[in-house]
């Protein structure tokens, strides 16, 4: 019953409103041209298809990888296919080839239909395997974030910057200001500088959650009791939106993530704010402290 409050406004009359000429003419367009570039960055656009602009080296090839790899060789295997199809239905239905043939061996198409194949896998696993090789593998960091996925926001610890510690939470639909991005804008914000490696630790308090920015290439479980590790190094200042991406319980849509991308001046500036916002308190024992504990 609980879960009854979470239930989104219908969204159903918005899609039939939209589902105009000049959308489905941009969904064409979009199916024959799938690295169409978008204008917005950092979030995804109403009937979007294919990618958001890409604001890391990683997620460009990533991109590249997707349009100018795997659509052609998925386009061409479509359409030799379909090809072939309608070939054979015409060329041998029973009316124009009434003695079917009782060949049942042909080594030389045997042998292409094997190694053509062959070569297309390969020619898909070599960049494939490299991005999953620069993906996963770190950089020398410049800074280094803690992402702790709780049920339902996320905090973020600076570790480099005297524990600089806040939670994400989620703004409300009346707290938004224009332009108003439902279910994406947080009360605070992730900020890092431009052009710099960011180490992302990730760990869960509770259930498993995912922490993602799709402009960055970055998806990557957060899992109690276990420390994942990631990165990227943002070329673009702006603001990029992400959501949790992993089934965490009844407000899983609601724990959205808000990454700043910001200039190292901007940043050292939101560093001494954040210090003195975030950052944990010194506490000074007394001698007193001690003698009372040991009571
Ligand atoms: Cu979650």
């Amino acid at each position: 019953m609980q879960i009854k409050q979470y239930i989104l406004p219908s969204s159903s009359k918005h899609l039939i409103n939209n589902f105009s000429m000049k959308n489905i003419i941009k969904i064409l367009f979009f199916l024959l041209i799938p690295s169409f570039s978008l204008a917005n960055e950092g979030i995804s656009e109403n009937w979007q298809l294919s990618f958001q602009q890409p604001a890391t080296d990683l997620m460009s090839d990533i991109i590249s990888f997707h349009s100018y790899i795997l659509m052609p060789i998925i386009t061409g295997i479509s359409l030799l296919v379909l090809g072939l199809l309608l070939y054979i239905m015409f060329r041998f239905n029973s009316s124009r080839n009434h003695v079917a043939s009782t060949t049942t061996h042909n080594t030389t198409i045997e042998i292409l239909w094997t190694v053509i194949p062959v070569i297309l896998l390969i020619i898909i696993a070599i960049p494939s395997f490299r991005l999953l090789y620069v993906s996963e593998t770190i950089p020398k960091a410049d800074i280094t974030i803690k992402a702790i996925g709780n049920q339902w926001y996320w905090t973020y610890e600076y570790p480099d910057f005297d524990d600089i510690s806040f939670d994400a939470n989620m703004l409300a639909d009346h707290e938004l200001s224009d332009p108003k991005l439902r279910l994406l804008e947080t009360d605070t914000q992730i900020v890092v500088p431009v052009d710099k490696v960011v180490k992302l630790q990730l760990t869960s308090a509770d259930v498993l959650h995912a922490w993602t920015i799709p402009a960055f290439g970055v998806k990557m479980d957060a899992v109690p009791g276990r420390l994942n590790e990631t990165w990227f190094k943002a070329n673009k200042e702006g603001i990029y939106y992400g959501q949790c991406s992993e089934l965490c319980g009844p407000k899983h849509a609601f724990m959205p993530i808000n990454v700043k991308v910001v200039s190292n001046k901007e940043f050292e500036e939101w560093i001494k704010f954040a210090k003195s916002e975030y950052a944990s308190l010194e506490i000074n024992y007394s001698d007193d402290t001690f003698e009372m504990a040991k009571k």
